[in-house]
């Protein structure tokens, strides 16, 4: 026996299988043309942009629906200074001693060391963590369902409605990313996941020659 509610489901949108062909090859184009971006304008984005993001974002489905993800939106010059000082020192580790070759090989396409003045220059970070558990009421903590998953599945959506705003993003790991905690005040539930660079490309931007897998490789029918 089940207490659950139920509401009727708002009727889809009116289409045809054409409509719907157009719409989803347009919408595979415009999320075929975002690239991670490490170089940014300072150009301002003005807050309410990214909170309407923040809305889609908030959208995704979730573990028991337990929504376990919180942003932090920093656009405060001092605080980004602060983040960019203690990711660029984890960064430093990571390339000089922390990495395995192999790691280092990978990555070597992309260009990246670990320098990270993208963290001051873009208008916006989104810091991402995901809650592990739910706070401590009564000294009982309740459980968080596939944290990680729901978070990931947001942050996709996240991405996805900044690009489709016009902005550029970078999903930079810094790891470990405790510091984001203590710079942002998060308590010890809420696990660090991702900080999402946001912004506009700097003039002149250029970005990796890497290429996307075609369908073939990636997805099969049966
Ligand atoms: N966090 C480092 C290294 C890095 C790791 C992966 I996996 C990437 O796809 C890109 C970078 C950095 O941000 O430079």
């Amino acid at each position: 026996m089940t207490n659950a509610a139920f509401v009727p489901l708002p009727p889809p949108p009116a289409m045809d299988d054409d409509q719907r062909l157009a719409r989803a090859r347009e919408f595979a184009a415009m999320l075929g043309k975002r690239r991670t971006v490490r170089d940014y304008a300072p150009t301002p984005v003005p807050r309410e942009v990214i909170e309407a993001c923040l809305q889609a974002a908030g959208t995704a489905p979730s573990g028991a629906n337990q929504q376990p993800w919180s942003f932090v939106a920093v656009s405060d010059p001092a605080l980004k200074q602060r983040i960019r000082v203690a990711a660029e020192a984890e960064e430093r580790d990571f390339y000089e001693r922390r990495a395995p070759d192999e790691w280092l090989e990978a990555l070597a396409p992309l260009g990246t060391d670990d320098h990270k003045p993208f963290l001051e220059t873009a208008p916006w970070l989104i810091a991402v963590f995901y809650e592990r558990t739910g706070p401590e009421i009564d000294g009982r903590k309740a459980k968080r369902y596939y944290p990680h998953e729901s978070t990931g599945i947001a942050c996709g959506m996240l991405i996805a409605a900044l690009h489709n705003a016009g902005l550029a993003t970078l999903t930079h790991t810094p790891s470990p990313m405790a510091f984001l905690n203590e710079l942002l005040e998060r308590p010890r539930h809420e696990v660090p996941y991702l900080l999402l660079v946001v912004g506009h490309p700097a003039d002149g931007c250029q970005v990796p020659d890497i290429r996307r897998k075609p369908l073939d490789q990636f997805a099969r029918f049966r």
